[in-house]
């Protein structure tokens, strides 16, 4: 029998890659790198293989009349038209869970690094600066507040490391989640004017674009920290620069950015920021568990079983 066709919306893992070679006819990114080619494959092409940073659009979509299955190789899913999929009966899975303890560890990792100045004390070293005295003193992290923006797999994740640093922690999301036992603000700014670093964990898209602007970091204040490991979306980034630069807050942990791989000038020549390249999942281990998934998913969908993880708006 021959192999399906499937399109690859965006260059992907070479480990998700790997298995998409082996089962299906590639199409590597033809609808970006040579439109002839794109038109005359089309007709044939029955799923889309995506990261979370993957482009799906709506027109996209449309240009595909035998798609039947969207696989995103990652949790975050906000590239994707999911309703236009939706419109056509197009199943859309992605990779929750497996890379939880990976983001989680990251997110506290920036923490540590920025309030602890971990990247410039190893310039520090590095640089023959120790024999000259020490290093200026940094800020504690045990014990502090930290807020959660967005309390779901990944924040609850966060906030069980954030325990065993003795952190009062509290929350905010859309919902409130008693079962918990922290304490829920309404919104992000009620729960920046009370965290000393207020970390962000919501999926990205509409829902939380710049839920994070001028009045929540003002909230945060001059002794808060921002650490963004959701989406660069959910930042206000001007609005970010402009905080970091005037003092307005102390500093920030990044690892992703509203226009990646693109980090703006100024955020790079800040010294109160750590700045890391979207590598949240980023472990062979977790990489591997989320190739796995993602093509577990397509290759379910082909054998005609239930995916193993849809998107909530296909289950
Ligand atoms: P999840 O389980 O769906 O949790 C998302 C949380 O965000 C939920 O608590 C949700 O609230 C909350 N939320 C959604 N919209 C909100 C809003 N407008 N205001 C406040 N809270 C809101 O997702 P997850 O698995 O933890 O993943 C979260 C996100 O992390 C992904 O979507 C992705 O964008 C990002 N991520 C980044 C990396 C990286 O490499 N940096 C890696 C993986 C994931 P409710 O529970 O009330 O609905
Ligand atoms: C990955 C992510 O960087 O899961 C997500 O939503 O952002 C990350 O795990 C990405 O999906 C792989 O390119």
């Amino acid at each position: 029998m021959s192999k399906p066709e499937i399109l690859t919306a965006s260059p992907l893992s070479p480990l998700y890659m790997a298995h998409l070679k082996e089962a299906y006819v590639v199409h590597e990114r033809l609808h970006d790198t040579d439109p002839a080619a794109f038109a005359q494959a089309a007709p044939r092409i029955r799923a889309i293989a995506a990261s979370g940073e993957s482009k799906v659009p709506r027109e996209l979509i449309a240009s595909l009349p035998a798609l039947e299955m969207i696989s995103v190789f990652g949790v975050g899913y906000d590239g994707v038209d999911v309703a236009a999929a939706q419109e056509r009966k197009i199943p859309v899975s992605h990779t929750p869970d497996v890379l939880n303890d990976e983001v989680a560890d990251l997110a506290i990792a920036l923490m540590l690094a920025v309030a602890r100045r971990i990247p410039q004390a190893d310039q520090y070293v590095r640089g023959g600066r120790w024999p000259g005295g020490p290093m200026p003193l940094a800020t504690r992290v045990s014990g502090a507040r930290l807020g959660i923006v967005g309390l779901g797999r990944i924040g609850q994740a966060i906030a069980k490391r954030a325990q065993a640093f003795g952190m009062a922690i509290a929350y905010t999301s859309r919902t409130e989640k008693a079962a918990s036992g922290l304490r829920y603000f309404p919104n992000a700014e009620a729960l920046a004017a009370e965290s000393d670093f207020l970390v962000l964990i919501t999926p990205g898209g509409a829902g939380t674009r710049k839920l994070v602007n001028a009045q929540v970091l003002k909230a945060l204040g001059p002794q808060g920290y921002l650490v963004n490991v959701a989406r660069g979306s959910v930042v206000d980034e001007a609005a970010l620069i402009e905080a970091l630069q005037g003092g307005m807050i102390a500093g920030a942990g990044l690892d992703v950015f509203e226009n990646e791989p693109n980090v703006p000038e100024a955020l790079r020549n800040m010294d109160n920021v750590v700045l890391t390249p979207h590598i949240g999942s980023a472990t062979k281990q977790t990489r591997q568990a989320m190739a796995d998934l993602a093509a577990g998913n397509l290759a379910n969908h082909f054998a005609g079983k239930p995916l193993l993880s849809p998107v909530p708006e296909c289950r």
